[in-house]
């Protein structure tokens, strides 16, 4: 359109066919432009071919073409010879000189009508009308193209031809930048980009994302952090100013530096400590900078015979800290040496010598009559660091009092045993009394006597004969217990005694040991006849039918014949294969029950060959189908199990899978349609969840629809269920397989399904229909899936999809599964929106004016059954309902549009509804 010369474009025949003209646009500027009009000779094959363009690493290019076309109608004395299409064609070539058109070489992209077409003969005052078509074709073996136009006989001028290719521009998202991206060759291929972290920032996770074949990017994965001393401003990594620092890049940005530290330059990772102020090895760099403690205050020592009792009050300035502890104490001084030693390894401290949390300590086993002196340290995290030393110890001298040790001498009898030992070499003062503390060998220190004796001989009588005995002495004087002797040891030799209370203990045992199994026995059928008595009871007080599980059964065939009807296979009639199951052929035919019309019916047999395993999995499906009993669940008419071979016999879907179902009808229904079809299937999954049935996987393909559009959750069965869906794949972290793409988070990480997990599938499903049977996440991996929805990444809203669903779909989608919605919920929205189609109207398209009222004319004609006039009414401008009942109905007030609307919404709804129920054809 804007080129100023002659654009020579090749043509075909050079003489009488595509000539180059120039003409007056709608603004009467001049244009060139490219014209053949031979509409009235018959076998036109004339071609205008563009000059070669190279595709500049675009895999799919756009060709917009603007160009007007004569109506054959207004051109007087035409024969059959006129047309009213051209037809496009390309050609990939990397010879950009190529001189004639080789018409073979060339392949057609598509026939191009005009939605307009003018049929004013006058050019002169003409209104021109303008045709914009643009189709896309992949180019992708060479390093260009040629388009051409073959004209078979139509009255055209072509205006502009403009050939463009789309990117997803150049961006920055989590701090990664992803360079200008050409899109995929095909229009629904994802390009995987992989991005490079901004200036200052590192990998947090690999940045990815997606660029769609309309130039969007779609499903931010991973990103990166802000290095430390950088955080995130306006998408890039500004350093942290002075005063304030970032540590680590995961921080969410820079923190003003804690108390007593600073930062002096910009991009601190940590805050340096002011003079006088430390900072431990392990404090991290958000904690103030401490110092460490004053001396301990107020010590005290209480002795009692050769222990010490310390107590302390705790440092007046803990210098800022909470890790004050008492790290070492205690060292011992003999008296009589002046010679200061540690304590010996045989003092006890309780609760301990070193890093003590409490200000009390109890030190025993000293030595009798000896002086100690105790040092207590006030300690921190950061008394190391600051060198800090004697400044923080307090100390306290004490002297323990007196004790004795004793040597002994033994006088074995043979019935009793008499002691006697020698007074200790340093008594210390005058021995009040000796201590003698003896026990059975064999038994240790766990059970022992003590005798007390003013003198220095003892006789212990009562004594075990043949036992061999250990005995300590110690000596007291005033000023407490000396140590214990050595330990001595000696053996009875006085005959056996008799073993007489032994047999009323074992009696006494046996007793009890009855008694208890009496009580066990009592309990546990007090326990059952409780069990008994609320299984008796249950059933009345609650009246929810509850799903069994077949595979409670032992007996597979107790379970069928529990739920299913056994029907004579003289009865059915197979007519066609309409599909493949996991088990055999899916057939259709037709089913006789004696006494009931003819039903067509769907048939799933299990082939030849079996085993127990799939018998009883084949066989689960119609146990728990046949359970169910709604409009909404496929309902079963039966099983064959007395010959083979087996069949499922359930109620016919013409429709078959609804996600096939919906692609083969791309864009074909309204919206009100779709959220019916959405409605019948949160009914059908209500009255699951209101059964306790859980169908862990819920998704387009696993619902039925019929020649009604009714929808049908079908698809039942337990261990099969997941192993039958090709969607279903392995995780890493789980066994068992799982259709990824439709299942919440929490029951693939850790397989908990429940209703709640349905109702995320069911939000998958809601998307499903809503984008015509899309694939969910595209053609994205199921680990980027997994990984793009821990991250929060949520499916957009598809094309012209109203925002109430797309709200609805990501609240079924929330990742705390208590905060999705119940199927109860979800059917009462979908109820509310199908009266109120007005708010279905609103669509998340980015561009507004694209969004155009659902509840049109058309749609409120078809609702009252008077879709023939939706011509008459469309010619005279009737599009909108507001228009025509403004205009043509003169119906002015809002409020009896309103009424009016909203009954004839009432009536389509009851429709909708009867429809669902009954299945009778609207
Ligand atoms: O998408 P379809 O046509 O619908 O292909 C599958 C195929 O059998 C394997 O499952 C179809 N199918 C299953 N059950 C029924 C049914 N009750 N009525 C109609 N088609 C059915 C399904």
């Amino acid at each position: 359109r804007t080129v100023p010369g002659e654009l020579k474009w090749a043509a075909s025949p050079s003489e009488g066919g595509w000539e180059e003209v120039s003409i007056m646009d709608e603004k009467n500027i001049p244009i060139r432009t490219y014209q053949v009009c031979n509409v009235l000779e018959p076998n036109q094959n004339n071609w205008l071919r563009t000059d070669w363009i190279p595709r500049s690493g675009a895999q799919r290019v756009y060709v917009e073409v603007k160009f007007t076309l004569r109506d054959c109608n207004s051109l007087p004395g035409v024969t059959g010879t006129c047309k009213e299409t051209f037809n496009l064609y390309y050609h990939e070539s990397n010879e950009d000189r190529e001189s004639y058109i080789k018409e073979s070489s060339f392949i057609k992209v598509d026939t191009v009508a005009a939605d307009e077409s003018f049929t004013q003969v006058d050019v002169g005052d003409r209104i021109m009308k303008l045709n914009t078509e643009v189709r896309d074709v992949k180019v992708t073996t060479r390093k260009g193209f040629y388009l051409a136009f073959q004209d078979v006989g139509a009255c055209i001028a072509l205006v502009s031809v403009r050939v463009f290719y789309k990117t997803c521009p150049l961006t920055i998202r989590n701090l990664a930048t992803f360079p200008d991206t050409i899109t995929g060759a095909d229009t629904s291929s994802l390009v995987e980009v992989r991005g490079s972290c901004v200036n200052q920032s590192e990998e947090r996770e690999e940045p990815k994302m997606y660029c769609g074949a309309d130039g969007e990017w779609l499903v931010p994965i991973g990103g990166c952090f802000c290095s430390p001393g950088y955080e995130e401003k306006g998408g890039a990594c500004k350093a942290c100013s002075a005063g304030f620092y970032k540590a680590k890049s995961s921080d969410a940005g820079c923190f003003k530096c804690p108390p007593h530290s600073h930062s002096v330059r910009d991009g601190a990772t940590v805050c340096d400590c002011h003079s006088g102020f430390f900072r431990a090895d392990s404090d991290p760099p958000s904690m103030a900078c401490t110092q460490p403690p004053s001396a301990p205050q107020q010590l005290i020592s209480v002795v009692n015979e050769t222990s010490v009792v310390l107590e302390w009050a705790p440092p007046r300035r803990l210098g800022g800290r909470s890790d004050t502890n008492y790290p070492r104490m205690g060292s011992g001084s003999i008296s009589s040496s002046q010679l200061c030693l540690p304590c010996g390894s045989d003092v006890l401290f309780s609760p301990g010598q070193t890093g003590l949390k409490t200000s009390r300590v109890v030190v025993s086993e000293l030595r009798a009559h000896t002086h100690y002196t105790f040092i207590v340290h006030a300690r921190n995290g950061v008394s190391q660091a600051s060198g800090a030393g004697a400044a923080q110890s307090v100390s306290v001298s004490v002297t323990t009092n007196q004790a004795v040790s004793s040597i002994l001498a033994i006088d074995v009898t043979r019935h009793s045993l008499s002691l006697s030992w020698q007074q200790p070499d340093r008594p210390n003062g005058v021995i009040l009394e000796y201590e003698v503390k003896f026990y059975e060998k064999d038994q240790k220190e766990r059970s022992y006597r003590i005798m007390r004796t003013f003198s220095r001989s003892v006789d212990v009588t009562g004594l075990n004969p043949l036992t061999v005995y250990v005995f300590h002495v110690r000596a007291r004087t005033a000023a407490g217990y000396g140590e214990f002797s050595a330990p001595f040891e000696f053996s009875t030799n006085s005959d056996p005694f008799p073993l007489i209370g032994e047999g009323v203990n074992s009696a006494f045992l046996l007793l009890s040991v009855s008694g208890v199994g009496i009580l066990l026995l009592i309990s546990a059928a007090v326990f059952i006849i409780s069990r008994r008595y609320t299984h008796i009871n249950a059933p009345t007080q609650t009246r929810v039918k509850i799903y069994v599980d077949p595979f409670t059964y032992e007996d597979p065939d107790q379970a069928i014949h529990e739920f299913a009807k056994e029907i004579d296979v003289s009865s059915i009639h197979i007519e066609k294969v309409i599909g493949m199951g996991e088990f055999g052929e899916v057939c259709s035919g037709r089913l006789r029950v004696q006494g009931k019309r003819e039903i067509y019916v769907a048939i799933k047999s299990l082939k030849a060959g079996y085993s127990d395993k799939q018998r009883r999995d084949f066989l689960s499906e119609a146990s728990i189908m046949g359970q169910f009993d709604h409009p909404n669940i496929i309902r079963l008419e039966g099983v064959v199990t007395r010959c083979k071979p087996l069949m499922i016999i359930t109620e016919y879907m013409e429709n078959g899978s609804l996600d096939a179902f919906l692609r083969k009808h791309d864009g074909q229904f309204t919206v009100i349609q779709l959220v019916g079809m959405l409605r019948g299937i949160a009914s059908g999954m209500k009255y699951l969840s209101d059964m306790s049935y859980v169908h862990r996987d819920l998704a387009a393909r696993n619902i039925l629809v019929n020649s009604n559009l009714v929808c049908k959750v079908s698809d039942f069965g337990l261990s099969r269920v997941l192993e039958d869906d090709p969607e279903a794949a392995y995780t890493t972290r789980v066994r068992r397989k799982i259709p990824i793409r439709w299942t919440a988070p929490e029951a693939i990480t850790y397989r908990k399904f429940t209703t709640a997990s349905d109702v995320w599938s069911y939000g998958i499903v809601m998307w499903e229909v809503v984008s015509y049977g899309e694939r969910p996440y595209w053609d994205m991996n199921n680990q980027d899936v997994i990984k793009a929805i821990e991250e929060g990444y949520r499916l957009p809203a598809p094309m012209d999809c109203p925002v109430v669903l797309h709200q609805l779909m990501l609240d079924c989608w929330e990742r705390e599964r208590a905060e999705r919605p119940t199927f109860s919920q979800i059917l009462n929205m979908l109820d509310k929106l199908i009266r109120n189609p007005g708010t279905l109207q609103v669509c998340v398209s980015v561009l507004p004016e694209v969004c155009v009222p659902e509840w049109s004319v058309c749609e409120w004609l078809q609702s009252i059954g008077l879709e023939r006039y939706r011509d008459t009414l469309a010619a005279a401008g009737y599009t909108s309902l507001d228009s025509l009942l403004m205009d043509r109905l003169g119906i002015i007030t809002p409020s009896h549009q309103n009424i009016l609307i909203a009954s004839v919404q009432q009536e389509v709804l009851s429709q909708m509804q009867h429809m669902q129920h009954s299945m009778v054809p609207v």
